[in-house]
């Protein structure tokens, strides 16, 4: 893979700003803001914490900074399936037009984002979808087609092992929906010829906490000795699990990789920790999400597949199928690129 994708590199570049393409001619679509009247957007990460999430609301807010919106975010101290339901409540009366979710849960939110979507307020998911009750949300902001990503992750950790031998996942919550995708997908391709010398050993979950994270991948190295690698697609697994080879000094024996964000994992691969690490550019969802919000709410744009929107450098997004629209592509950072990348 090309690791300078213009695409991702566009991420960090000012936006000239997003347009829908086509007009919105819906009846049913959400009630427009009194004339002059700012947006108000929430952005309800799937848990505080969580420097990634950070990204997403630093592209929401300086986006709403260019074209007059306002941002508030806030969320539940840690992922549990339902732990969004009285954030969402809340947004809700506090008059939120448009909520934007990282979803901890593909249902348990349903009757809740109903409401909210009853009561007028335009629902977007990022990063993590209401995976099989898409017609929860009315679109879906991600940043990679979610049905590639089993085969991006588990060739990134094969590559690092040279597909051969042990390795384990180190995921975050078991009800993700984004990791739960991702994991599940990795348990099919395994079944291929290409990946027949590794064998996948344990998925074990972090719950995105930093201390459940390296505990889990302690266990990891205590109860698989000839582990060769763990693939931890969750920015909080993969800096847990770099600390823990770091920390016991098996990093040439067990190569860790996933997703990551550069600030964070810049010193492990700067010292030969880590080998790689990828991710995608977590602001990008924000900037797109404030554009798709605000013109949703303003009755200009029409949440349906074929909708195309173009969205200044970053180019023409279309939604697609299930009313999902994809940013672009992982990048995978080394020694050599990280410096060009500065994300939390
Ligand atoms: C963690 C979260 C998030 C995921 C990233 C890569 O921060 O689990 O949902 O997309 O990692």
């Amino acid at each position: 893979m090309n690791t300078r994708r213009t695409l991702f590199a566009l991420a960090f570049l000012v936006l000239a700003g997003c347009k829908p393409d086509t007009p919105a001619t819906s009846p049913s679509a959400p009630a427009t803001p009194a004339g002059g009247e700012k947006v108000k957007l929430s952005f309800i990460p799937k848990n505080t914490g969580n420097p990634y999430f950070d990204g997403i609301a630093k592209g929401l807010t300086d986006t709403c900074a260019e074209i007059g919106c306002e941002v508030s975010v806030t969320g539940p101290s840690t992922a549990e399936p339902t732990s969004q339901i009285s954030f969402i409540k809340d947004e809700v009366q506090r008059g939120a037009k448009v909520i934007v979710i990282a979803a901890n849960s593909p249902d348990a939110l349903n009757a809740t984002l109903d409401e909210a979507k009853a009561a007028g307020v335009t629902v977007l998911t990022v990063d993590s979808d209401l995976t099989g009750n898409e017609s929860h949300r009315d679109v879906g902001i991600f940043a990679t087609d979610f049905s590639k990503m089993g085969e991006f992750l588990l060739d990134l950790i094969g590559k690092n092992i040279n597909y051969e031998g042990k390795f384990a996942i180190l995921s975050a919550t078991t009800d993700a929906p984004n990791q739960k995708a991702w994991v599940a997908s990795i348990n099919e391709l395994i079944k291929q010829p290409k990946y027949a010398k590794m064998q996948l050993v344990d998925t074990v979950f972090g719950d995105d906490k930093d201390q459940k994270s390296v505990t889990e991948a302690e266990g990891l190295l205590t109860k698989y000795p000839d582990l060769k690698g763990i693939l931890a697609p969750t920015t909080v697994g993969v800096t847990a699990a770099a600390k823990v080879v770091e920390s016991r000094k098996v990093f040439d024996k067990v190569k860790v990789t996933g997703l990551g964000t550069p600030d964070q994992m810049r010193r492990f691969v700067k010292d030969g920790i880590v080998p790689n690490f990828a991710l995608w550019s977590p602001p990008d969802m924000g900037v797109v999400a404030a554009h798709v919000g605000v013109s949703l709410a303003k009755s200009e744009l029409k949440a349906t597949k074929g909708t195309k929107f173009s969205c200044g450098k970053l180019g023409e997004k279309e939604i697609t199928d299930k009313n999902i629209l994809i940013i672009g592509p992982p990048v995978i950072f080394t020694k050599e690129n990280i410096d060009q990348y500065h994300f939390q």
